[in-house]
């Protein structure tokens, strides 16, 4: 753990500098898997699982029987939690509706906007040590309340050739219409290209190990679009001495068993608070199962001393944390100064766990910095805007000539033309 105290501005970028990512030495591999994939289709995804998944599939679809099988392998206990979760997270998407908007710039001149799904999505699921079923709740369920037609699944199979059945429960509950068996890049690339099984999708979502970061950004080279650049998980906490110190360190270790890249940050006004996050974060830390993942990140983690709560919003802001949980006093300040983070959890009882989970946000968020641009996944990431105008005869006359002369200035002949022909046909 490293422990700062008020830190210099001019330290901030140092301070605040995130795990290192070797992007370029992935590029070669990732570039040569799709040019596979692109031209022999299910054989070069075939020939990829077998080396990096360990095992040879007669078929990558996943079939009803197994579905029927994976409900059986999921406790009753889980998949009344997984419905409560997923109910949540349908509430609060489908809040995110908007009606169309409409008006009537001049007279006989109406301009429109209207929402239309991204008609194919991809999401991909990591396999690995901890399956993370939830993200298919958090990407399937917005899909499918968008309107979105097609919703592929592609995870990595096991050495068995078989997926973790509540990834399957929770695909199937939130109606993703095909799952294959498939990870990695070869995943990301089939969703890419299409191959004779795996349909080609316009937007591909989810997370993955810096292999399948790096594909997702090839894809878009071939105009595929993404939900976002994926980082890192990461958590910044701010608390003074009105937190729970037990608390604090129960979030700080949840995002630490993520990864040994995971970053998570204290940042309090308060040295004794501190200390206690400290200590807890030594007790609790010994206990965890993932204790050596944690361990690791944690080591990279740390405790920045910030004397007022002003300064420590403007490091924030500069950071664009993840995942911001406040734990402070002047709890109105924090929320009216936060500028760049992907979500925020206030006060002693909302832990970063409820978002990952079950409250009803959403867990895909922007990482690495880019909250200073992007926003986390939401209803609108699967819909796109189309506008629409019509413009009656008196319309015409309103606007025509301002046409005419912006035409005219800039050259354009012809622009001027149509709307010319259309005055005099008036007149
Ligand atoms: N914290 C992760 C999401 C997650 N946590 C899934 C548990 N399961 C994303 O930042
Ligand atoms: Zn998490």
């Amino acid at each position: 753990m490293n422990k700062i105290d008020n830190p210099a501005v001019a330290d901030w970028k140092q301070v605040l500098e995130r795990p290192t990512q070797t992007v370029a030495d992935i590029e070669g591999t990732v570039v040569s898997v799709f040019n596979e994939v692109r031209t022999d289709g299910d054989k070069a995804v075939n020939k990829y699982t077998t080396k990096f998944d360990g095992v040879s599939l007669q078929s990558t679809i996943v079939s009803v029987e197994e579905l029927v099988e994976a409900e059986k392998l999921v406790s009753e206990e889980l998949k009344k939690a997984i419905q409560l979760a997923k109910s949540n997270i349908e509430a609060f998407h489908k809040a995110q509706e908007t009606s169309k908007v409409s008006i009537q710039t001049v007279n006989g001149v109406d301009c429109w906007q209207e929402k239309r799904p991204i008609q194919k999505v991809g999401l991909y699921i990591p396999g690995g040590t901890a399956p993370l079923f939830s993200t298919i709740l958090m990407l399937a369920t917005p899909a499918n309340i968008a309107g979105c037609k097609e919703i592929v699944l592609c995870s990595p199979p096991n050495k068995e050739g078989k997926i973790n059945p509540a990834i399957l429960y929770a695909a199937n509950l939130c109606g993703v219409t095909k799952i294959y068996k498939v990870g990695g890049i070869q995943a990301i690339a089939a969703m890419t290209f299409g191959t004779q099984t795996i349909p080609q999708v316009y937007k591909i979502f989810g997370p993955g190990n810096q292999f399948v970061t790096v594909a997702k950004q090839i894809a878009t080279k071939y105009g595929v679009a993404i939900d976002m650049p994926a980082g890192p998980s990461e958590l910044l906490v701010l608390a003074d001495d009105t937190a729970n110190a037990a608390f604090v360190a129960s979030d700080l270790l949840s995002q630490a068993e993520h990864g040994t890249d995971s970053q998570v940050i204290l940042v309090s006004t308060s040295k004794q608070m501190i200390s206690d996050v400290e200590t807890e974060l030594e007790k609790q830390l010994a206990v965890l199962p993932r204790v050596e993942i944690a361990t690791q990140a944690i080591a990279n983690s740390k405790l920045i001393y910030i004397e007022t709560l002003e300064t420590a919003m403007q490091l924030i802001n500069e950071y664009a944390p993840e995942h911001f949980i406040v734990c402070v006093e002047n709890e109105d300040y924090v929320l009216n100064t936060i500028e760049n983070a992907g979500s925020v959890f206030i006060g002693n009882y909302t832990p970063e766990s409820a978002g990952d989970y079950a409250s009803g946000t959403n867990h895909t968020l922007p990482t690495n910095g880019y909250a200073k641009q992007y926003s986390g996944v939401n209803l609108d990431s699967f819909t796109k805007s189309i506008t629409f105008q019509k413009i009656s005869e008196q319309g015409i006359k309103e606007i025509g000539e301002a046409i005419e002369l912006m035409a005219d200035a800039e050259g354009l002949q012809a622009h001027k033309n149509a709307v010319t022909l259309r005055l005099k046909s008036l007149k």
